[in-house]
C-alpha cells in the first residue's frame, strides 16, 4: 500500500476495470487542475472552467499524441467528494485507453491512489465520519436492494447520529459525576448515585439494540444461514427443490435418501437464504447415514435459522433434537397438509410458536414463508432507515462500550464509588469515539480503508 500522503495528487480509475462504455478517471489533490491541463484540450481550458462545469475535449500524451475523446468535469474544493480540487475524465471504457490515460496522469504529476484513498481524504477533510465511510464501502458492495438501503442510511449518518446522541448523554452524566467528585460538600441540587445509575439504563438499552442490528445487517447482506432439519421423509428435500425452483436434492419415498449436505443460495421475496438440505435426523446403524446425521447436527449449530420440517400426522422428532432446535430461531413447517388434516400437537405448537402449514408438493402456504422467516430471525421490525452496525469493527467497539457502561452502572448502583465510575465512564466514551472515528487511531483507519477498492 502507498503511504498515505494527503499532500500529493492522486489518480485512479473509478469504474470497474475491463471493457465498458465509459471509464471514469478521477484525479484529486491540490495539483489536479495542473495535472489535467497538461493532458486535456477542449474549447475551454480547465483553468477557465468553473466548478461543476463539464467540457468536451481530447486527452493527449505529454508529447502531443491524441489518446481519447472525453468529457472533463471539474470540482473545486471544498465542494467535491474528497473536499479537495478534483477532476473526472469520462473516457471510452477500453482497457488500453484507460491504462494509457492513467500512465499520462502519473507522468504529469499525479501518483496512483491506494485503496479507498479518495474516501479517506473525504474523512480527513471532514466530509464524512468513519462510520459513514464504512457505509460507502457497504453500499458499493451491496448485492440486494435491502442491503443497499441499509448501507445508504449509514452513509447518510444514521449510525453516526445514534453514536453522537449516546455520547452526548454520557458526557452530560460525566459532568454531573465530576461535580459530585469535585464539590461533594456543596449544597447544590445534584443527582445522586442512584439517579445517575438510573440514567444509564436507557443508554445500555440503546447500545444493546444497536448490537442486535449487527446480525440483522449480516443476514440481509450475506443471506440467512438456514438449515432444513427434520426426520427422514418429512419432505425437506422436496421443500429445498421448491425453494430453489429446480431439482437440487434427490427426492424419493425411501427414508434416508439425503446423506450429503446440499447447499443453495436462493432469493425468497426480498430475503436471501443460504440454504442447507440435510439428512433426516434418526437413530441409525447405517454408518453412511449416521455421518449424514452428524453433518446435519453440525449445520444445526452453525445455522442462523432452522426450518424444522415435520410431516402432518407423521413421525415427530426425538426430544434430544427438538430441544436443540429450540435453542435457535426455528420455524416449524407442518408439511404434506395436502395429504393429511392432522393438527400440530399442542405441546409442540407451544414450544415452537412460529409455525406454518405447507405442502412442498402443491406449494400451499409457501407465500407466507418469507414473512414467517422474518419473524423468526427478527427482521420484520428492521427499518432500512435505522442505525445498523455494518461490520465486525463496529460490533466489537459497541460491545466494549456497552460493557464499560454496564460496569459504570454497577459501580454507581452497588458501590457508590464516584471516582472509579468516572474512570469507567471515560472508558465508555473513548470506545464510542473510536467507533465513530472521532478519535480512532491511524491503525484503525488503515484497517478500514484496506477493504475499499481503488478509485473509491
Ligand atoms: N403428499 C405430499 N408428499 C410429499 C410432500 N413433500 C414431500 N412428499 C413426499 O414425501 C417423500 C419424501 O420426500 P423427501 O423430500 O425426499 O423427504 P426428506 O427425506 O425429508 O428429504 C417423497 O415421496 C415426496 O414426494 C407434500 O407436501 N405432500
Ligand atoms: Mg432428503
Amino acid at each position: 500500500m502507498q503511504p498515505f500522503d494527503p499532500e500529493q495528487t492522486i489518480a485512479a480509475l473509478a469504474t470497474p476495470p475491463g471493457n465498458g462504455a465509459l471509464g471514469v478517471i478521477r484525479i484529486s489533490g491540490k495539483d489536479s487542475f495542473r495535472v489535467g491541463q497538461k493532458l486535456f484540450k477542449g474549447k475551454k481550458s480547465l483553468t477557465e472552467m468553473t466548478g461543476y462545469e463539464a467540457a468536451y475535449g481530447h486527452l493527449y500524451t505529454l508529447e502531443g499524441k491524441k489518446l481519447d475523446e472525453v468529457v472533463a468535469l471539474k470540482f473545486v474544493a471544498p465542494k467535491s467528494y474528497t473536499g479537495e480540487d478534483s477532476l473526472e475524465f469520462y473516457c471510452h471504457g477500453g482497457s488500453a485507453v484507460i491504462s494509457s490515460v492513467l500512465t499520462e496522469c502519473y507522468k504529469a504529476g499525479a501518483r496512483p491512489a491506494s485503496a479507498g484513498e479518495f474516501t479517506r481524504r473525504a474523512l480527513m477533510n471532514g466530509k464524512l465520519s468513519l462510520t459513514q465511510a464504512e457505509g460507502i464501502a457497504a453500499l458499493v458492495s451491496a448485492e440486494n436492494r435491502q442491503a443497499a438501503d441499509l448501507a445508504l442510511a449509514q452513509r447518510e449518518g444514521r449510525l453516526s447520529k445514534e453514536l453522537e446522541e449516546i455520547c452526548d448523554l454520557l458526557t452530560d452524566l460525566k459532568a454531573h459525576l465530576a461535580a459530585l467528585i469535585d464539590f461533594p460538600e456543596e449544597d447544590v441540587p445534584m443527582m445522586d448515585c442512584d439517579a445517575m445509575a438510573e440514567r444509564l439504563l436507557p443508554l445500555q438499552n440503546r447500545l444493546r439494540a444497536l448490537l442486535d442490528t449487527y446480525d440483522s445487517g449480516q443476514m440481509i447482506r450475506y443471506g440467512i444461514k438456514t438449515a432444513l432439519l427434520g426426520p427422514p421423509n418429512a419432505g425437506k428435500s422436496s421443500l429445498m427443490n421448491r425453494l430453489c425452483g429446480e431439482k437440487k436434492s434427490i427426492v424419493t419415498p425411501i427414508p434416508g435418501t439425503t446423506r450429503d449436505l446440499v447447499e443453495a443460495h436462493i432469493r425468497l421475496d426480498d430475503l436471501q437464504l443460504q440454504l442447507f438440505d440435510t439428512a433426516g435426523l434418526t437413530e441409525t446403524d447405517d454408518p453412511v447415514e449416521a455421518m449424514g446425521v452428524s453433518l446435519a447436527l453440525e449445520k444445526l449449530q452453525q445455522a442462523q435459522l432452522i426450518l424444522l420440517v415435520l410431516e402432518a400426522g407423521g413421525e415427530l422428532l426425538p426430544e434430544k433434537w427438538l430441544s436443540l432446535a429450540e435453542q435457535k430461531p426455528t420455524l416449524l413447517l407442518w408439511n404434506k397438509t395436502d395429504a393429511s388434516s392432522a393438527e400440530i400437537p399442542k405441546e409442540l405448537a407451544n414450544r415452537f410458536p412460529l409455525q406454518q402449514k405447507i405442502s412442498a408438493l402443491t406449494g400451499e402456504g409457501m407465500s407466507e414463508l418469507s414473512l414467517r422467516i422474518k419473524e423468526a430471525v427478527k427482521l420484520h421490525n428492521l427499518s432500512s432507515a435505522q442505525a445498523v452496525l455494518l461490520n465486525d469493527r463496529q460490533r466489537d467497539g459497541a460491545y466494549r462500550a456497552l460493557t464499560a457502561v454496564e460496569e459504570t452502572h454497577t459501580l454507581l448502583s452497588e458501590t457508590g464509588n464516584f471516582d472509579l465510575a468516572g474512570v469507567m465512564l471515560d472508558a465508555a466514551l473513548e470506545e464510542l469515539y473510536a467507533l465513530s472515528g472521532k478519535r480512532a487511531d491511524d491503525a484503525v483507519i488503515d484497517r478500514v480503508f484496506e477493504t475499499f477498492c481503488v478509485g473509491k
